[in-house]
């Protein structure tokens, strides 16, 4: 049995974000408790707020970004930080070198209906003296992440990160409260017939998507001659971890229903940290035109196309959009 901790220290030379990653798994045990009481401990249920992006906050939203929020503000090691919850970037330690992005908690319309859902974060480098409360401070591609993970509060808690030399997968034991080491190096088949795509928005894509997903809804009489299986959790967390355990293609692309927004997902905690995880898996993440983790981001809470998964499929998807 092999800890975090211990996991964490023989497998990177980077003492700061091995403490990052491990002081905030103490923020995500607590989160995973109170989603275990659920309504026993009070935190079902609106929080009756917006984020900034114009969202109803739940009360495990608000609740979640508290806990990580103080978490992190407490480690010297963190500059600043930047949450979905959090209209601006909150600086912390001024000597600290690192700035962490999270997504409290993902798939927060799964709360009240005790399906899976997820903490997702990324780590950045901050540059010399750069201003943890300036946004531009933050605005970096995802391929300069250090790190990047989720955490999956289903029936197990399972954290999964890269610090850029593979993915591993733990899994908390709550008997003795340490994350434990489950599958080192984790591979994505580069093929697939399992797909994940919200399709109520079908009418709403680009031409070049309905296409794609025309045909792979054909299946074996169409032009990509397989039968394809159909997934959608509505968890971007549940959906990766899916394709990280057994490959598939996980797409929430470009939609038309505000043409101010590229799509619904959020490109610098949800879109980066999750392509960082999937190509360091062997995968492939993509907007359909261009790599995710190459967009230079010109705001916190900008949004962007996702088209992620398995290596071929990806390709494939992508090949509709030339
Ligand atoms: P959230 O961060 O507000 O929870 O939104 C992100 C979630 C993703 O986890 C998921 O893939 C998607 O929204 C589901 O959207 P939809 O409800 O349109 O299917
Ligand atoms: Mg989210």
């Amino acid at each position: 049995m092999q800890r975090l901790r211990t996991f964490l220290d023989s497998h990177t030379d980077n003492k700061d974000v091995a403490n990052i990653i491990d002081g905030l798994m103490v923020s995500c045990k607590d989160i995973a408790y109170r989603l275990n009481l659920g309504s026993l401990a009070g935190v079902i249920g609106s929080a009756e707020q917006e984020n900034v992006q114009g969202e109803c906050q739940k009360l495990l939203d608000v609740i979640s970004n508290d806990l990580i929020k103080d978490c992190l503000a407490a480690m010297p090691q963190v500059r600043g930080l930047a949450s979905e919850e959090e209209p601006d970037p909150v600086a912390c330690n001024k000597d600290g070198d690192y700035l962490v992005l999270f997504d409290p908690l993902d798939g927060s319309s799964n709360i009240d209906v005790n399906v899976t859902v997820g903490t997702i974060f990324s780590i950045l480098k901050a540059a010399p003296g750069a201003d943890g409360a300036s946004e531009s401070t933050y605005l970096q591609a995802g391929n300069q992440q250090v790190a990047a993970g989720y955490v999956l509060y289903g029936q197990s808690t399972l954290l999964l990160f890269s610090t850029g030399n593979g993915v591993h997968a733990f899994t908390l034991d709550p008997r003795i409260g340490e994350f434990v080491l489950e599958r080192e190096n984790i591979s994505i088949p580069a093929t697939t017939s399992e797909f994940a795509i919200n399709m109520s928005n079908q009418r709403f894509w680009l031409p070049e998507m309905q296409n794609y997903v025309a045909d792979l809804l054909q299946g074996e009489e169409g032009p990509l001659g397989k039968r394809y299986n159909m997934r959608w959790i509505a968890s971007m967390v549940a959906e990766i971890h899916r394709i990280l355990t057994r490959g598939g293609i996980f797409m929430y692309p470009y939609d038309s229903r505000d043409p101010s927004k590229p799509g619904k997902l959020r490109l610098m905690y949800e879109g980066n940290p999750m392509s960082m995880l999937v190509e360091q898996a062997g995968g492939k993440a993509s907007t359909a035109f261009d790599d995710i983790m190459a967009i230079d981001p010109e705001a916190i809470h900008q949004r962007v196309s996702v088209v992620m998964g398995s290596a071929d499929e990806v390709t494939t998807a992508i090949s509709y959009h030339k």
